[in-house]
């Protein structure tokens, strides 16, 4: 059954177009910086927030009702929503899905029951995907909305909830291999704490540890190839989450080994939430060689959570693109909408309307990141200005060949040099320029 008949494929216009059912900005085909736009963006549809949203907020229940989630039986409900996933992704022009499982099939009373009937939408799901040619960027496991993970999943206080997570994370990586998923993420729902009144710190990071040292052998062990990811968030749920930020997230992993085995899944809310720009995090996912792929959304700059809203800033898409760009692009990561459109937009053309939205901003992103490191204005500048590391007592710094006993004798000698304008306004207006022009 076709669920948006209204709306036909939708297509590249160009910026004079004033049709709203149209890209502007994002031609799927057009080379830029050597590539299509399509394989740098790698756009992808979230299940969860695109099909199993309903509206609801703490104040009031949903206001989305969906047609496909009509039947009284919920597999059946399941089945439809895939019907609908991929109509909707062949429309827009998604070449990728992410999804949790529990957004996929409904939870029953037993881990057995419930991934029978995970099985029987996945068979589904394969169907599609051989009709659409639409492929898995990654699948994860909801280990924070039932209630057995109140105090956590891997860090519960409850040892057979260890275990319990550790049972739906096996079955949620196999069935990401099954959908030849290219990545599978970590996002830690409820690993952080509340209190340190009842909480053992040391015991839950050393565990958590364990839990994903667990996945990297069960992955060699079965062959799973694609990347394993994190995702940092530093609150929300948990007052204290301990994937706070990427920096936070590389020294745990280092400190437990696990750094060969993981890349970071940079999202731009939870940068905000950390205090950081999306740029920030990319960046330092970037310098540190762990830059895998992007949950694209924005928060509100009034309010201080999560938000999720679609990404329609032109500088964070834009400086976004810059980071990635210099990262080499995306290998098996892409940008996925991890976005809702708000409970107020409960009708099923917002959803065509907000990824388009946020996917033209992106394209644009990309055109402006794409010309600014084309003519180098920005790495020129930078380059200058840490020039004195290139010569003299800067390079012998550099190549490890004075210690605090030459660099005392410099300084007795020639004190410290002037410093320049680092041109902070010069260097921003010229970043409007190019938005402007490109
Ligand atoms: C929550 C969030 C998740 C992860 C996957 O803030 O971003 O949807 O992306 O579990
Ligand atoms: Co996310």
């Amino acid at each position: 059954m076709a669920y948006f008949h209204q709306t036909g494929k939708i297509v590249y216009e160009g910026a004079a177009s004033k049709n709203p059912y149209s890209f502007k900005y994002y031609n799927p085909t057009e080379q830029i910086a050597g590539k299509s736009m399509k394989d740098h963006l790698r756009f992808s549809m979230s299940w969860w927030h695109t099909f199993t949203y309903g509206g609801g907020d703490p104040f009031g229940g949903a206001t989305i009702h969906r047609p496909w989630d009509r039947s009284e039986n919920d597999a059946e409900r399941a089945r439809e929503r895939v019907f609908a996933a991929f109509e909707f992704m062949e429309k827009m022009q998604i070449g990728y899905f992410c999804f949790h499982d529990a957004d996929l099939a409904p939870r029953r009373s037993n881990l057995l029951e419930t991934n029978r009937v995970l099985d029987e939408i996945v068979a589904v799901i394969k169907q599609e995907m051989k009709r659409t040619g639409i492929q898995c960027l990654w699948g994860t496991s909801n280990c924070f909305g039932d209630d057995k993970f109140v105090h956590g999943a891997a860090t519960s206080c409850n040892a057979s909830v260890f275990a319990y997570t550790a049972a739906q994370i096996k079955k949620a990586i196999e069935v990401t291999q099954e959908l030849g998923g290219e990545n599978y993420v970590f996002w830690g729902g409820r690993e952080g704490y509340e209190t340190l009144l009842n909480t053992n710190t040391a015991l839950e990071l050393d565990n958590f540890a364990r839990l994903l040292h667990m996945a990297v052998d069960y992955a060699k062990k079965i062959g799973f190839t694609g990347q394993f990811l994190i995702e940092p968030k530093p609150k929300e749920p948990t007052k204290h989450q301990y994937d706070f930020d990427a920096q936070t997230v590389l020294s745990f992993l280092r400190k437990y080994e696990l750094e060969p085995y993981f890349k970071l899944n940079i999202e731009a809310n939870h940068a905000t939430l950390a205090g950081h720009t999306f740029q920030h995090e990319l960046n330092m996912a970037r310098i540190n060689g762990v830059f895998g792929s992007v949950d694209a959304n924005t928060g509100d700059p009034q309010l201080g959570w999560d938000t999720d809203q679609f990404p329609t800033g032109i500088y964070d898409t834009t400086l976004a693109m810059y980071e990635i760009l210099q990262a080499g692009g995306f290998t098996t990561g892409g940008l996925n909408f991890d976005a809702k459109v708000r409970r107020a937009s409960f009708e099923e053309d917002d959803l065509f309307l907000a990824y388009i939205a946020g996917m033209d901003t992106f394209a644009r992103g990309l055109r402006v990141a794409a010309r600014l490191l084309e003519d180098g204005v920005l790495e020129a500048f930078k380059e200058k200005r840490y020039e004195s590391y290139t010569e003299g007592i800067g390079k012998d710094i550099v190549n490890g060949r004075v210690g605090f006993h030459e660099l005392e004798a410099y300084a007795l000698i020639h004190g410290a040099t002037p410093n320049v304008s680092g041109r902070q306004e010069y260097l921003e207006s010229l970043l409007n320029q190019y938005i402007f022009e490109s």
